[in-house]
């Protein structure tokens, strides 16, 4: 079986305005579909980050990937990864305004690209020898896996969502009860670094109380805090943090997260500590490890460089005695079950996954069939080869037409809160 075309579908998703310590989102998210086309009839697909930067990684690799057979992926990660990000897309690797979005840092970029053309070539080898995709990169241990209810401050809008207005604890309560209610959900993450701290600690409080200690809690200002702020959070919520919950990248970089780490030991507060901005490839590990700074790695095969990376990554933290969880950005079906296959095949996967899939909708699904269903909180493995999941044409150009109405084309969260919120917005970190 050879590669003979790649075909990049950019589509825009419509998405609520979330806030985080970014900014808030913008009312379209951007992906690129990914389909490869073969020689014997099989059809792969992927999903992931969209805009140009993305597109212009999978355009460099074009050559390189058409007539290539799609079992040969460590030839291909040799191949992508010996020359430098810039060298091979013609662009500058200078940071962008939404560095330390996870997948949206141009240095990451290797990584991303070859994940997209990884995951469309899995799904290829899954249709080819009849197998799901999570058994044929070693074998599932598990058939389904949980997410957890990933919930975010957010502005309501006339003719919004169904979730209104969350920009206090009362609110992030309700917004938690309908997500719970509509998916089943039985661990939950709050966004933080968007409100004052004290609030934040107030709303994972009300959330304690009204979910009790069934469900675990995590809480991830992306760095909105300082490391004397991220103490003084950790402390106030010992209880509510401990028992399979953890404090998400509360202030920036390795070595302020060691501290704050530190500083709770002494305390003797062993809330664990995740990152996904602090911790995003294999080369931040040791760093992560000997400083004791991240005890729960945040996985995703879209920046890690594929599901094989993501095994790799979870046998890794095995090894280490580290912790693993899965991060996530705004995305559709595909991605979901990329997400999912990844996950069923990583042992030491031992908290509910990130998604931010209820933020999407039906009206924008491009999977065959429509959305995915969760049930109690999981997504299964379908008993179909590849990803086990088909493209909606007609929805797919929907969603092309959409991303050429829209004028941008990379994700700007600043710009948005300076539109609607406050026209001298910055993103200051940190900002507590
Ligand atoms: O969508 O605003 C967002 C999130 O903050 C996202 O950009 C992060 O990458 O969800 C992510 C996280 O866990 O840090
Ligand atoms: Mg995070």
């Amino acid at each position: 079986m050879l590669i003979t075309d790649l075909l990049l579908h950019p589509i825009a998703i419509s998405d609520p305005p979330l806030r985080s310590s970014y900014g808030r989102h913008a009312p379209f998210a951007l992906r690129t579909i990914v389909e490869l086309k073969t020689d014997s009839g099989l059809t792969g697909i992927s999903e992931t980050y969209g805009g140009d930067g993305p597109l212009a990684g999978l355009e460099s690799v074009r050559r390189r990937v058409i007539g290539m057979d799609p079992f040969r992926l460590a030839e291909l990660y040799r191949d992508l990864t010996a020359e430098p990000a810039h060298a091979l897309e013609g662009v500058p690797g200078e940071r962008t305004q939404t560095y330390l979005v996870p997948g949206e840092n141009p240095l990451d970029r290797h990584a991303r690209t070859f994940a997209a053309i990884e995951i469309a070539c899995l799904d290829l080898i899954g249709k080819a020898v009849g197998k799901p995709v999570c058994d044929v990169i070693g074998g599932r241990v598990r058939d389904e896996v949980s997410f957890s209810a990933y919930l975010f401050y957010k502005h309501g809008m006339p003719g919004g969502d169904e979730y209104g207005e969350v920009l206090d604890a009362k609110s992030c309560v309700r917004e938690c009860r309908q997500m719970i209610a509509k998916y089943g959900f039985r661990e939950i993450k709050l966004k933080g670094g968007v409100l004052d701290p004290d609030v934040e600690i107030s709303t994972i409080r009300a959330l304690r109380e009204e979910f009790g200690p069934a469900f675990p809690l995590r809480i991830d200002p992306n760095c909105a805090w300082s490391v004397e702020t991220s103490v003084r959070v950790g402390r106030e919520l010992r209880e509510e943090l401990s028992g399979g919950g953890y404090l998400e990248d509360p202030c920036a970089t390795l070595e302020g997260m060691a501290e704050v780490r530190r500083r709770l030991l002494a305390e003797d507060n062993h809330t664990p500590q995740a990152s996904n901005v602090a911790v995003t490839c294999f080369a931040d590990v040791p760093k992560a490890k000997s400083l004791d700074a991240v005890q729960i790695v945040l996985s995703d095969p879209h920046y890690w460089g594929g599901l094989r990376n993501v095994q790799q990554l979870s046998y890794l933290a095995g090894v280490l005695g580290m912790g693993l969880s899965m991060h996530s950005n705004s995305h559709l079906g595909i991605s979901l079950m990329a997400m999912t296959h990844a996950a069923a095949a990583c042992p030491n996967l031992a908290y509910a996954c990130d998604t931010h899939y209820p933020w999407q909708t039906a009206a924008d699904e491009v999977a065959a069939g429509g959305r995915i269903p969760f049930v109690n909180g999981s997504v299964r493995i379908p008993d179909k080869p590849g990803l086990g999941v088909d493209l909606d044409y007609d929805q797919l150009a929907r969603g092309r037409e959409r991303y050429a109405k829209i004028p941008y084309r990379k994700r700007d969260d600043e710009a948005e809160m300076r539109k609607h919120v406050d026209p001298n917005w910055r993103r200051v970190l940190p900002r507590w």
